[in-house]
């Protein structure tokens, strides 16, 4: 069995992302195969439940208020829409939904009370709860577990260096921090990055480097290819290679071997024979519903039709609290 380590350092990482492309897509689809489910890929639905309007400049995102994007902005849904939405998506298959917000930041209002039925609701119809809100303290994300909250998301973005780059409005550490929170109030921990940001090799590296010498590995670690918006600094950025999709994928699970790694943003441009590439090279879970938050997504139907095609199942709701992970 591959030890689970949290002592990884640059270079060691760099290797393994350098490694001849086949021999890195086999040696993580072998670590990938040691686990018994590896033909099982997790869907999860995502659920924009307040759209755009956000105070901060991440310079990839359509819903900062400061880009001229084709988003509408939406304030926070009804309870009733969004236990619709989630019924909708379960039916389709999805055993996760995760309620995204355009916020900087949780504040205790009753937008937040709000969120917190919605999260009660969904969690009563036997789906894994997850929440993207932006930054929460230890209070907020202890009242979020309590109300079932199965797992909370929080990307790196990028590495520590690059960030600065991408975003001022916030720090490296506040998102640390808000990790650091998620898991105090023993919330499962989604946390990855995002590709084709003009980000180096180096950046890539150390982002992984980040969230693998975390005290625990995240339970998910979302790969995402930027979606470029018209209106965003970044609307002009290439699209992400196939190939720089794999590398990051493969290394991802070979460093975090037991880790959900996400096929995220970046589908809708890639064929069935790219993605089938991605499962193999560890990746073991999608975003699904013909939207992602605000962008287009492959719809359920297709998706099917691909994991009928590749013999792939879609993986059941807690499965993880069922049969427990040894180690993180
Ligand atoms: N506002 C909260 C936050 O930033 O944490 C939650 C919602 S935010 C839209 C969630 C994540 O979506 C971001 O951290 C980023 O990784 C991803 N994202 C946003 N725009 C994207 C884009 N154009 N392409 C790929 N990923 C994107
Ligand atoms: C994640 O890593 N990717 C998702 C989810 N977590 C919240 C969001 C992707 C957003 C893509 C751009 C959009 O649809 O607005
Ligand atoms: Fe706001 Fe999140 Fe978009 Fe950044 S990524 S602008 S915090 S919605």
């Amino acid at each position: 069995m591959t030890a689970i380590r949290h002592d990884w350092t640059h270079d060691e990482i760099s290797q393994i992302y350098h490694t001849p492309l086949l021999d890195l897509i086999y040696e993580a689809a072998t670590i990938h195969r040691e686990n018994k489910d590896y033909a099982e890929v997790q869907i999860s639905s995502l659920l924009s439940i307040k759209t755009g309007g956000c105070p901060e400049d991440c310079s990839y995102c359509p819903q900062a208020a400061r880009y001229h994007t084709d988003v509408e902005v939406h304030a926070l849904m009804q309870v009733e829409e969004v236990i619709e939405a989630a019924q909708k998506a379960k039916s389709s298959g999805a055993s996760r939904l995760c309620m995204g917000a355009a916020w900087r930041e949780v504040r205790d209002n009753r937008d937040f009370d709000r969120v917190i039925e919605m999260v009660k609701a969904v969690n009563e119809l036997d789906m894994e709860v997850c929440c993207t809100l932006g930054m929460l303290s230890e209070a907020q994300a202890q009242r979020l577990a309590d109300a079932g909250l199965y797992a909370y998301n929080h990307n790196l973005d990028t590495s520590e260096d690059d960030y600065k780059r991408i975003i001022t409005t916030r720090t490296y550490d506040d998102r640390l921090n808000t990790l650091h929170n998620v898991r105090k109030a023993k919330l499962t921990v989604c946390s990855g990055g995002i590709i084709g940001l003009g980000e180096t090799v180096a950046d890539r590296i150390s982002m992984i480097r980040t969230l693998a010498n975390l005290p625990q590995h995240p339970e998910s670690v979302p790969i995402n290819a930027l979606v470029p918006v018209k209106g965003t600094p970044l609307a002009d950025m290439p699209r992400v290679s196939i190939w720089d999709m794999l590398r990051m994928i493969a290394t991802t699970r070979i460093v975090m071997p037991k880790t959900v790694v996400r096929l995220s943003a970046g589908r809708t441009e890639m064929s069935v024979t790219e993605q089938a590439m991605c499962f193999m090279a560890g990746a073991n879970s999608i975003f699904a519903g013909e939207k992602l938050l605000t962008t287009p997504n492959p719809t359920f139907n297709q998706d099917l039709a691909m994991f009928d095609l590749l013999g792939l199942k879609p993986r059941e709701a807690f499965k993880n609290k069922k049969q427990p992970l040894v180690e993180n």
